[in-house]
């Protein structure tokens, strides 16, 4: 924790949280910020003058988290924009009860994102049965092959295991839940066992979540997504990305492998050994030209054109770069 500011327990236990990965995916993640949020505004018994130094450093903690993570980051700066906008002269009361409706209406907006995106799945013109190949964990893949199973249109899923957290078992044990068919493989099969399905003549395709979207239509997702995307696409499998678009990244054009998360490598390998590195980069970043289409709350849509328009005003921006650049 690298502030002055003393905030309450639950809120650095949901910090903690997100740190520690017991929260995960990037719907989740903006989901826990919210809840961190909501929290405070409840709580707050400070005064008014400390109130935006008080959630500025809240805000810029939270930020800290996970570099990787636009759909937390656009709530962030929504939250703070609006908390600046509104405090100026109201009493700290009407405040307070604005901004919790505010979160709560904000989290509300998200959930109905996801339920949309589940609706234009739901009305999607699959003619036959397809096997979905999936990688990691994404709520907003679930909630699609979900839509998809109730129309009687997936045969199976297959699903990596997802080192070396190994988030593929809950999308395999979500996903069973349901009565869907899961095949869950290691990650290194992905290739082999998608050509193998090809030979059989199955329907597939290959979904995968987002944490960012670049301004450029690229794809930054679970590491492995671009490896398994250009096996796919080497076999003719279109890769679908499904996510809402508060993950598209509005500030920064290139996004290299130095720019993303890189975690603890004793999650791959607790070995010590000097000649020995061990390298766990969270995600890699999948070309555009791999990805068939992403679908968002918006509608069914090729990458750049949906990163054509811009979703931050010029003083939300500023405001993303400030607590982008921050270190202290
Ligand atoms: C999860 C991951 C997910 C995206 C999208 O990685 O890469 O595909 O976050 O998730 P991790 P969602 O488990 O390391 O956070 O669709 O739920 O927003």
């Amino acid at each position: 924790m690298q502030t002055k500011h003393k905030f309450l327990a639950k809120t650095l236990q949901i910090i903690k949280d997100i740190d520690d990965l017991k929260v995960q995916g990037a719907s989740n993640i903006a989901f826990a910020c919210q809840d961190a949020l909501l929290y405070e505004l409840g709580h707050y018994t400070k005064t008014k003058e400390e109130l935006l130094v008080y959630f500025f450093a809240l805000c810029k903690e939270l930020w800290r988290t996970r570099p990787t993570e636009p759909a937390m980051k656009h709530f962030i700066v929504s939250f703070y924009s609006e908390l600046d906008q509104f405090s100026k002269k109201r009493n700290l009361s009407v405040v307070k009860n604005h901004l919790i409706r505010f979160v709560k209406s904000y989290k509300e907006n998200q959930k109905k994102d996801i339920k949309k995106i589940s609706k234009i799945v739901k009305n999607w013109d699959l003619h036959k049965k397809v096997v979905v190949f999936t990688h990691c964990h994404s709520s907003i893949v679930e909630t699609a092959i979900k839509s998809l199973h109730h129309k009687g249109l997936i045969e199976f899923v297959v699903n990596t295991e997802t080192r070396p957290l190994f988030q593929g078992r809950t999308t395999a044990k979500n996903l069973s839940k349901c009565g869907i068919k899961v095949h869950h493989i290691v990650d290194s099969c992905a290739y082999a066992y998608a050509r193998l399905l090809k030979q059989r003549e199955k329907n597939i395709v290959f979904f995968t979540g987002a944490d960012v979207i670049t301004r450029k239509g690229e794809l930054i997702n679970k590491i492995g997504t671009s490896q398994i995307s250009f096996c796919m696409h080497h076999l003719g499998i279109q890769h679908y990305v499904f996510a809402t678009s508060n993950k598209i990244d509005p500030v920064f054009l290139e996004w290299s492998l130095e720019d993303i998360e890189i975690r603890a490598p004793q999650e791959v390998w607790d070995e010590h050994n000097k000649n020995i590195f061990v390298h766990n980069y969270a995600f890699d970043i999948t070309p555009e030209y791999l990805i068939k289409k992403i679908v968002t709350e918006k509608g069914i849509i090729e990458p750049k054109e949906l990163v054509k328009t811009d979703n931050l005003k010029k003083k939300e921006k500023e405001l993303w770069l400030e607590f982008e650049n921050w270190r202290d």
